[in-house]
């Protein structure tokens, strides 16, 4: 029996539902039997030709196109067979199960979730990371994501890695020559520049984790939840955000008692915002399960708009209830206070007492989400958030937010030089910086610690080549690969 890497595969290719148009696609050593059972005639390689697609009994399922892409020039690297019908769900499936009949003596099966493109990966028609940049295209939520993606798609990533890689192979072979001859050891490092060599490879790690850590950014944006105490405007500045009236606003206190999202962008970063119920005391029981599903999204957030009433602001008990939610924000997770209805005083408000709740939170994700990875309490930083003025109802003051929350996030405009990443990417890249720090600590000390040296060198090529796939397990590729979409 073929393994199930060598079986032959079909799926529709197309998103559920309807179209104009619909592929059914098929990938297998051999579809000669497919296309004699199904289409009009013999297809040119890579040429559509049109015509009825046959069912069993000769009668025509659909008209389309068909195209035969002779291995190895298609995109699984197999041979591969797409029929273009019409883009109806019924269709779609007759067809799909046309293929299935008339694949039965070869063993045809539907595809699984990636199937085609892990595949296309491992004939060598794309990399890992490229692969993957396939899956992140079609999941985009902004143009800019698209665009990284399709930088990392047509292969700037993985040229990256290989460029590190090569710098590393290069420092590898000196090294483990110098192991061959200890006694020049000390002396032949030294001419070779090992030193040089290795500072070289830090600083170009160091520029390509940053341009990773904005496209993992693009890839997964920034989940801000905004909260504070009920009426305070939370649903408007949601609102006002969004640039849509998506959440209910009115007079009354403990208005929202759901959890509201919305994904917004700035600067084609998303951000995944989130209206919470107002925290207070002694609400009733429907409010109370909306309070502790705001805590919920607090705990998981990447960013805390903690929302004051400026109107309110010199009030004692109204002081008092803020700085009890302020006690129980989460240490690690970046806090801005933001003041709202700047409108509704006048000029004379004396911003400078403002409370400065947020201080002792980390100012930015840098802090924040590196200590979350790691599963350990951050240390904070003392350095304390600006606080913002504005008004939800005039959107005075919101561009502060804005900029302020991409500032959170790590954001760098540049996003011409941004491929898309994974956090998936950005673990191995950080395990390459461990393993380099190592090694230039062995160099330092050399004659004792070259072995060491050369070890450290070898888990940081290990660590770079996860990225684009050349050195992986086999269950993360299962991993990778069962969260495409199916007929991908
Ligand atoms: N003047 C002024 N009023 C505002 C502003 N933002 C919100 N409001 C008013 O404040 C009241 C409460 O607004 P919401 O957005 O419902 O407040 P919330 O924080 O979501 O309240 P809950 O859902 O009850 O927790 C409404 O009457 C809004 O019109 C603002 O910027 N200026
Ligand atoms: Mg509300």
């Amino acid at each position: 029996m073929l393994s199930r890497l060598d079986q032959p595969i079909a799926a529709i290719a197309t998103a559920p539902g309807r179209g104009a148009v619909g592929i059914v696609r098929v990938s297998a050593k051999d579809v000669s039997s497919i296309i004699a059972a199904i289409c009009p005639r013999d297809l040119p390689p890579r040429q559509a030709v049109y015509g009825p697609f046959r069912a069993a009994d000769g009668s025509a399922i659909d008209q389309g196109l068909a195209i035969h892409f002779p291995a190895p020039h298609s995109y699984t690297g197999e041979d591969v067979l797409e029929l273009q019908a019409h883009g109806g769900p019924v269709v779609l499936q007759l067809l799909l199960a046309r293929c299935l009949e008339a694949g039965a003596s070869i063993n045809l099966r539907v595809a699984e979730p990636g199937e085609f493109t892990q595949r296309a990966f491992l004939n060598g028609k794309l990399d890992l990371a490229q692969a993957e940049a396939i899956a992140d295209l079609i999941d985009a939520s902004t143009e800019a994501a698209a665009r990284s993606a399709t930088r990392s798609l047509a292969g700037e990533f993985s040229r990256e890695i290989h460029a590190l890689r090569d710098a590393l192979i290069d420092l590898r072979m000196l090294v483990e020559a110098t192991l061959d001859f200890p006694e020049e050891e000390i002396d032949f490092l030294q001419k070779a520049d090992a030193q040089g060599q290795l500072e070289r490879l830090q600083s170009h790690l160091a520029r390509v984790m940053q341009r990773a850590h904005q496209g993992a950014l693009l890839r997964e944006g920034l989940h801000v939840v905004i909260a504070g105490q009920p009426n305070a405007g939370k649903s408007s500045l949601l609102n006002a955000l969004a640039g849509a009236e998506l959440a209910i606003v009115t007079p009354i206190a403990g208005t929202t008692r759901d959890v509201v999202r919305q994904t917004i962008q700035i600067e084609g970063v998303p951000l995944h915002v989130v209206d919470t119920a107002g925290l207070r005391e002694g609400a009733d029981q429907v409010e109370q399960i909306g309070i502790e599903r705001a805590w919920g999204q607090i705990e998981k957030a990447d960013a805390v708009v903690f929302l004051h009433d400026l109107t309110r602001a010199d009030s004692a008990d109204y002081q008092a209830a803020d700085a009890a939610i302020a006690a129980k924000l989460p240490v690690d997770v970046p806090v801005i206070d933001v003041w709202n209805k700047a409108d509704a005083v006048d000029g004379g408000v004396r911003f400078a007492h403002l409370p400065r709740l947020a201080a002792g939170h980390p100012t930015s994700d840098a802090t924040g989400r590196v200590a979350r990875d790691a599963g350990t309490v951050s240390e904070a930083n003392p350095t304390d958030a600006p606080s913002i003025t504005l008004s939800a109802r005039t959107g005075d003051g919101l561009d502060k937010l804005r900029k302020h929350l991409l500032e959170i996030a790590g954001w760098q405009a540049a996003p011409e030089g941004v491929f898309i990443a994974r956090e998936r990417h950005l673990h191995a890249l950080r395990r390459v910086d461990a393993h380099l720090m190592e090694a230039a600590a062995h160099l330092a000390r050399q004659a004792q610690a070259l072995d060491l040296l050369a070890e450290e060198l070898r888990l940081a090529q290990n660590a770079l080549s996860e990225i684009t796939g050349e050195f992986s397990a086999d269950d993360l590729l299962g991993v990778i690969f069962s969260r495409f979409c199916i007929g991908k």
